[in-house]
């Protein structure tokens, strides 16, 4: 896992969820997150089988955010949960197709915890402070974040508060993989900034 990990926001978009990931996969991006936290089942589940379809043809993977059934029925490549949602091999018996699940993580216990039950890959944040999610845990900072990378062997994705100008900083932590929403989704060049993410992150551009 490498490169920007993007989360979709429909508060943030200029022109709606759909596009935004469009933009992304244009860039080359990977892994995207579907994330809708007030939508119903069946509109969420149309904008579902819709990024699924533009994924496929880019050879990407998306995820979808705390939604177990409409990941399963929109035959979505991953899932993402949180720590107050049901336990990891719960959410694999429920969806088995799936073939990635990651876990939002918030310490280095619960990121160890989630490796030995199975997760394919953690979040780990909030890194910096955040206004984008309520969150009541403090910014744990890069230490830990360069604490955790060592301490497991699944990818991890650093978010919260991560923004382009805080990039360096995350990098050279030996982080591969990031997500950043309020300083990336909504701006006019979204394209641009895409790009530079997912070099930087992919050490195609030098952070010295
Ligand atoms: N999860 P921004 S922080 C969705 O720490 C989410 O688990 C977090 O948004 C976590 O890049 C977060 O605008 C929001 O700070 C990240």
């Amino acid at each position: 896992m490498q490169g920007l990990y993007f989360i979709t926001d429909s508060n943030f978009s200029r022109n709606g969820v759909i596009n935004d990931v469009q933009i992304a996969l244009e860039c080359g991006v990977k892994y995207i997150q579907y994330r809708e936290k007030n939508l119903c089942h069946n509109k969420m589940y149309e904008n579902a089988l819709k990024i699924v379809s533009l994924c496929n043809e880019y050879n990407a993977n998306c995820i979808i955010n705390d939604r177990i059934a409409v990941a399963r029925e929109a035959k979505a490549h991953g899932i993402h949960i949180g720590q107050d949602d049901m336990p990891i091999d719960n959410a694999r018996k429920l969806c088995p197709e799936v073939s990635m699940i990651g876990i939002s993580t918030h310490s280095i216990s619960q990121a160890i915890a989630a490796e030995k039950k199975g997760a394919d890959y953690i979040g780990f944040g909030p890194v910096f402070s955040t206004s984008t999610k309520k969150i009541k845990i403090p910014p744990l900072g890069l230490t830990k974040l360069k604490d955790v990378i060592n301490r497991v062997n699944i990818p991890v994705v650093a978010i919260g508060g991560i923004k382009i100008s805080n990039l360096p900083e995350i990098s050279n932590c030996s982080c591969k993989s990031a997500v950043l929403i309020s300083d990336l989704i909504g701006h006019e060049d979204l394209k641009e900034r895409i790009l530079f993410c997912n070099k930087r992150l992919k050490g195609e551009i030098s952070c010295e």
